[in-house]
């Protein structure tokens, strides 16, 4: 299928304005390229920032049917979901639209369940590194060196792999995409449409109010990310890794831009020690290596 990201000018706005996101904010990004890309979208929100920037009541911001659940529910929520309108015979594409801190933390143990159930979900993480919501506290995804405002010297630990632990549950679809590639991060969207079952999407998602960068280089950042090979771009397609167009060439080191240019866009690297940042060039390739062997 040919995904052209142009036809979302077309189609109904996902996020309106007036919204509550924070300028530069790169969830919003990925919620309205993600979102629009769906057919029917009914979406389930964790506690996150996503709660928070549909605005106060009764005024909405998010122009799709939208279900606020506790923390830890959200998988459980849009599992009822998509049974009920299966039953009803009623076509729709049913989204879980977390935070790391819902996916790779607190809602671990619902979301686990839904994908060994196979559930006919897309899941999908906008990743912005931590509890952004609740004033930057560290998550699992935070990666090694980032002060939050519970690792006020640098997080001593490196970054959980998600997607590992989704392509363990042998789920038929699994990708990264960035808000710096947005036209890939859509037609992975459609492509994830086009599959049944439990689909995940790792979104790399830029928070300038949490990262302390300037708002204006959001998607730069996003970009840099994946040249610097620190996030990684590829699709896992029933256990098989393909490493995405934009991003297979960072694979190699020497092809990769020093990550100390990511690093120094962003005030929450700011306490890194030369040592530090060694360790965290060997967790990214870490990361690869242990990609690699899904191929
Ligand atoms: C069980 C439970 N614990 C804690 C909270 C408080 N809380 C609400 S949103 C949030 C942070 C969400 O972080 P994340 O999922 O990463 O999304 P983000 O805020 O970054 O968008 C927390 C800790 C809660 N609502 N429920
Ligand atoms: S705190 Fe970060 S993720 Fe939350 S709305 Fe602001 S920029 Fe977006």
């Amino acid at each position: 299928m040919k995904a052209k990201i142009t036809e979302m000018m077309e189609r109904p706005n996902v996020l309106l304005r007036g919204n509550f996101a924070c300028a530069g904010c790169g969830l919003s990004i990925a919620y309205r390229t993600s979102i629009s890309a769906l057919d029917r979208p009914i979406v389930v929100i964790p506690a996150c920032c996503s709660s928070v920037i549909q605005s106060l009541h009764p005024n909405v911001a998010f122009n799709v049917p939208t279900l606020n659940i506790a923390f830890a529910a959200h998988a459980s929520a849009a599992s009822g979901i998509a049974r009920a309108k299966k039953m009803r015979g009623e076509e729709v594409t049913t989204v879980v639209w977390s935070g790391d801190g819902g996916t790779y933390d607190i809602g671990l143990a619902t979301w686990s369940g839904a994908a060994e159930r196979n559930e006919n979900i897309i899941h999908f993480c906008y990743d912005n590194n931590f509890y952004s919501n609740t004033g930057a506290q560290r998550s699992g995804a935070t990666p090694r060196g980032a002060v939050t405002t519970t690792t006020p010297e640098g997080k001593k630990e490196k970054r959980k792999s998600i997607t590992r632990i989704m392509a363990a549950h042998d789920i038929p679809y699994i990708a990264t995409a960035s808000i710096g590639y947005p036209r890939d991060l859509y037609a992975k969207v459609k492509k994830a449409s086009t599959i049944e079952g439990y689909r995940f999407i790792l979104i790399d998602a830029p928070c300038p109010t949490g990262w302390l960068s300037d708002p204006a280089i959001t998607p730069e950042l996003g970009e840099l990310a994946v040249k610097t090979g620190y996030f990684p771009l590829y699709e896992i397609e029933n256990g098989n890794l393909i490493f995405s167009r934009k991003g297979e060439k960072y694979r190699d080191p020497e092809n990769r831009v020093p990550l100390e240019e990511y690093l120094s866009k962003q005030n929450r690297f700011k306490k890194m020690t030369p040592s530090q940042i060694v360790e965290v060039k060997k967790d990214i390739q870490h990361e690869w290596d242990q990609l690699v062997r899904l191929e």
